[in-house]
């Protein structure tokens, strides 16, 4: 073959190279704020429940302590910001930094795709024959015995290069996407049997993770072998291309592209954590800016199907129950006291006691709850669904948002210092997910009345949303037409405090 050939097959064009750069920069950021995430639950399980014990991986030294209340939260890690993305304990801002990421890599990815087919690249990268697998044999005996396969087999890659690029694109980053989705609450609601099929959330959950690491591997070999293997044509092939004109020109310009793109990659990666944690609420709002409508138009339509069949043997807790005198006084009566004050924009303001709402039309349902930490359990809750509620107070078609407002103080929901503590717990739920046929008021939970740590005499479920929308001791319901007056204006407590974003589908 007459080295001309072989030059003009293996030049790389300008797109390959600009999607190679902005898929590394994303990779980057993306694995760092998966971290973020990773350590607000840092066990990984094979099953739903979750139950402490039970997880294959963790990375905590915690154990769970039985003699105590010991909620999820005081199980999150907080995690340096030279690692994660923002760093601390920013799990609201980190998941911002995720999705942003993920968008952003994937129509990169999707654009890298479709020009590699358009301009009939892809034959460098898809095998055509099994005689690949031999070829990939012997190049992986000659690493092995700490040799280097001559240039003239890269042809622009070597067979066993061929085969783990083709791997990384074809196989790996579809089964990262893949894994994803069946993490969001809102299509695991709408589908429940595409998440068993990957092993349920927690397997799910297993599995991105195991993506992950298999990403770093790759990443680790990838990068030290384009130092090891030809580290010259790896340089020129990457920052300028292969183009005969490229060959003849000196290395100077590829090594200030090659090294001045890492450091880019790292000054960027440093100033998003040091201006996220600098700017909590501008980053929230801009990043959400950007992800959020994606968000609601591909998930707000999902609504929950979910039948379970058994509860799980454990449910974590989230929040500390009400320590005031007035919430004590009603447990001791056994909330014989109670009443849920319905109001705002309605034509008849409600008060129901516990007895009025077991009267009222009441339905069960066995569904998964996902924490946005990113621990699930499963459980059965009965009680009247938000329908009911609504027909009852003649909901006013103004009305956009239910203002769910609970016992309980900031101060028990959340370990962290902040200027509001003393406000109560709220969450805003638009109207629309409050109308899906899964969300109601729970009074009972497999099969008795709540437990107090899980809200007692009445909770919040929404099966498409996150665990944190789902407001505990329920005290009142408000409909409104905006949220913005409430608290720091952002849509609830945890949007407030913890900068998680407004909509929980995912
Ligand atoms: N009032 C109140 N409701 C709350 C919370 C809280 O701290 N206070 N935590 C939320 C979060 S983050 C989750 S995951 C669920 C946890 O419900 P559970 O404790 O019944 O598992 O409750 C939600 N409702
Ligand atoms: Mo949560």
């Amino acid at each position: 073959m007459g080295s001309h050939v072989v030059l003009a097959a293996s030049d790389f064009p300008i797109w390959i190279r600009i999607t190679h750069y902005i898929n590394l920069l994303f990779m980057f950021l993306l694995m760092r704020a998966g971290l973020q995430i990773l350590m607000a639950h840092p066990r990984l399980y094979w099953n739903a429940s979750c139950k402490p014990g039970s997880e294959w991986l963790k990375f905590t030294k915690a154990t769970v302590p039985t003699d105590r209340l010991y909620t999820a939260m005081d199980d999150e890690r907080s995690i340096s910001p030279w690692l994660a993305l923002p760093g601390k304990d920013e799990l609201g801002l980190g998941r911002h930094w995720h999705f942003f990421c993920a968008t952003f890599w994937m129509l990169n990815g999707i654009t890298y795709v479709a020009l590699l087919f358009a301009s009939g690249e892809w034959s460098r990268l898809v095998p055509t024959s099994w005689e690949i697998v031999p070829r990939a044999w012997h190049t992986l005996l000659t690493y092995g015995s700490f040799h280097i396969p001559p240039a003239s087999d890269f042809r622009p890659f070597d067979p066993l290069q061929q085969l783990a690029y083709a791997g990384v694109v074809f196989l790996l980053a579809p089964f990262q996407i893949i894994t994803a989705f069946a993490l969001s609450p809102a299509v695991e609601a709408r589908f429940p049997w595409f998440v068993k099929l990957l092993g349920g959330k927690q397997g799910a959950r297993s599995l991105h993770f195991i993506g992950l690491a298999l990403w770093v591997l790759f990443g680790i070999v990838h990068i030290t072998l384009v130092f090891v293997v030809h580290f010259q044509d790896n340089v020129r092939n990457i920052t300028v291309g292969n183009s005969p004109a490229a060959q003849s020109s000196n290395l100077t310009e590829p090594m200030v592209l090659f090294f001045g793109g890492f450091v880019l990659a790292v000054l960027i990666a440093a100033w998003a954590s040091w201006y996220s944690l600098g700017h909590r609420r501008r980053m929230q709002h801009v990043l959400g800016a950007i992800v959020d409508p994606i968000r609601m138009l591909s998930m707000q339509y999902l609504t929950s199907k979910q039948h379970y069949r058994k509860a799980s043997s454990y449910f974590w807790i989230n929040g500390y129950p009400p320590e005031t005198d007035e919430y004590k006084k009603l447990a001791e009566a056994n909330f014989a006291g109670y009443r849920l004050e319905v109001s705002g924009m309605v034509d008849s303001p409600l008060s129901l006691s516990l007895s009025d709402l077991r009267q009222m039309t009441s339905q069960s349902q066995t569904t998964l709850h996902n924490c946005i930490q990113g621990w699930s359990g499963i459980a059965t809750w009965t009680g009247v669904p938000i329908t009911e509620i609504l027909a009852r107070c003649g909901a006013s078609p103004h009305a956009k948002y239910l203002i769910f407002t609970s016992y309980q103080h900031g101060k028990q929901s959340f370990p962290l210092a902040t200027q509001s503590w003393e406000r109560p717990f709220y969450e805003a739920l638009a109207i629309g997910q409050a109308k899906h046929p899964q969300t109601i008021l729970a009074l009972e939970m497999n099969g008795k009345p709540l437990p107090i740590e899980h809200g007692a005499p009445v909770r919040l479920r929404v099966e498409t949303y996150l665990g944190y929308k789902m407001v505990k001791w329920v005290r009142s319901i408000e409909l409104v037409d905006q949220y913005t007056q409430l608290g720091d204006g952002q849509g609830g407590f945890r949007e407030d405090n913890q900068f998680y974003g407004t909509s929980a589908e995912i």
